[in-house]
């Protein structure tokens, strides 16, 4: 029997443990054999076969993020059944998988990858046959400030995944996932970078990463475990976290186009990036799991831009054309039309060591998995962001406009 995730609203805050115990059990005393059973006889180790012969069970850590909203759809999509982890939040919605909580095949556990507990608990209750951790603090500048958070999720949270795979017997039945990153490379050895490109971390995020993308890779030598790890170049989309530097922009062009908006402070225009779009990048992490051997990827578009060319572009699909005036802290976009600023520079939004030469090489994707790296091309994919963004703002705007009314329909005693 197949439980549908509970809503928000309805979801109870115990363990993923107690959680899924229970609904084995309702399955157990419905069905009369038990589903359970037949998930252990499914996804038994050593069964040469695993993936072929299992019902396909994906756990996402991380399902909440940008990445892990896309990837339960695509999976869903395939006939998945899909578990994403979730942590207790003081606020029970999470906006960017609403649409699925209640639809047939997906489901929440409760799970931290700061908590090795909850990790063996969830792994060894839904035994997929995929996992895919995306969890991670994932901001770049954030690191700076919580370094050792950082570290514990991003680092050795990786370790605890591998871990309550291997303990709770999974070792062969369960392909694994890692969201390795560009920031990688850092302080760059070369550009375009590659698989053998050499790695230098520049943040505590990188530093954290690169002992998760190592551990993994250790665990594949040493229990000949599935495990791989996408090294992936930026990805965004209309669901990136709105303190990144892209989305940061397009909402700003959608408030500043329509008057919400006065200007945009931003850090160093001048790094580049080599920006994809997330929805593309999730096929990617999901074609390295189908794979006859596990191998690591650059997943990247090979096209790099500057902050300052995307900023420009945004603007441009809000219908402000900017000029650039002045250089460093002092450069500024002017709006050509009205010659207003709407872009400044602000040095608190310079990271004591930032990395500024991104740029992916996506043949062995490519070659080896097919993957097309230019689906969705830059300018349609700053031109999608700032299109939700306006949409966003426009209806902000809206209800802004009728709530005064509704107040004065309220204090009048008009009430409908
Ligand atoms: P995101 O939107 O920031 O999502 C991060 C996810 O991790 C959220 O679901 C968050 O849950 C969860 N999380 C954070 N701390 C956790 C913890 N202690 N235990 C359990 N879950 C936790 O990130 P994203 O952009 O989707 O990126 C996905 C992954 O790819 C991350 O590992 C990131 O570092 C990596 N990556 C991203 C990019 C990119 O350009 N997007 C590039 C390379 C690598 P809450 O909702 O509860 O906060
Ligand atoms: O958008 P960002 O914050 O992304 P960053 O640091 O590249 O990290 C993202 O991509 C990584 C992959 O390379 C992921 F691993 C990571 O999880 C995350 O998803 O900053 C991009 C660049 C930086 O050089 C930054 O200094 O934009 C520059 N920037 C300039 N002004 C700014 C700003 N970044 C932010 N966040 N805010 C600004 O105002």
């Amino acid at each position: 029997m197949i439980h549908s995730s509970p809503r928000s609203s309805d979801t109870h805050p115990q363990s993923a443990a107690v959680e899924l115990t229970e609904l084995a059990a309702a399955d157990h005393a419905e069905s009369g054999e038990g589903s359970r059973q037949v998930q252990d006889r499914d996804v038994q180790d050593g069964c040469p076969e695993a993936n072929q012969c299992a019902a396909r069970r994906a756990l996402i850590t991380g399902v909440t993020g940008q990445d892990g909203s896309f990837l339960a759809e695509l999976l869903l999509g395939k006939g998945y059944e899909v578990f994403g982890m979730v942590r207790r939040s003081s606020i029970d919605f999470r906006e960017r998988i609403a649409h699925l909580e209640g639809r047939d095949g997906f489901h929440l556990v409760y799970g931290d990858l700061s908590d090795s507990m909850s990790l063996v608990a969830a792994i060894g209750e839904v035994r997929p046959t995929e996992l895919y951790n995306l969890a991670a603090q994932s901001h770049v500048q954030v690191s700076f400030d919580v370094p050792e958070y950082s570290a514990e999720v991003d680092a050795l949270g990786v370790l605890r995944v591998l871990e309550a795979v291997r303990l709770t017997g999974q070792t062969k039945t369960c392909r694994v996932y890692q969201a390795s990153t560009s920031e990688l490379y850092g302080k760059v050895e070369a550009v375009p970078q590659t698989e053998d490109t050499p790695f230098h971390p520049y943040s505590p995020y990188a530093v954290a990463k690169q002992y998760g993308h190592w551990i993994v890779e250790e665990y594949r030598c040493a229990y000949g475990m599935f495990a791989v790890s996408g090294i992936l170049f930026n990805h965004e989309s209309e669901r990136r976290g709105e303190t990144f530097v892209t989305r940061k922009i397009t909402l700003a062009a959608a408030r500043i186009a329509h008057g919400a908006q006065d200007r945009l402070l931003l850090g160093n225009l001048d790094s580049q990036r080599d920006w994809g779009y997330a929805k593309d990048y999730v096929e990617c992490m999901w074609l390295m799991l189908q794979q006859d051997d596990p191998a690591d990827f650059v997943i990247a578009t090979g096209v790099q831009h500057s902050v300052r060319e995307f900023a420009a572009l945004a603007f441009r699909h809000a219908g402000i054309e900017v000029r650039w005036i002045g250089e460093g802290v002092e450069e500024k976009g002017v709006d050509v039309t009205t010659g207003r600023v709407v872009v400044e520079v602000s040095p608190s939004f310079y990271r004591p060591t930032d990395v500024v030469d991104l740029c992916g090489d996506p043949g062995k994707a490519q070659s080896v998995l097919g993957w097309n790296p230019h689906k969705t091309s830059f300018d349609e994919l700053v031109a999608l962001m700032v299109s939700h963004d306006m949409d966003k703002v426009a209806s902000e705007r809206a209800s802004e406009r009728r709530e005064p009314n509704l107040e004065e329909y309220l204090e009048k005693g008009v009430v409908v």
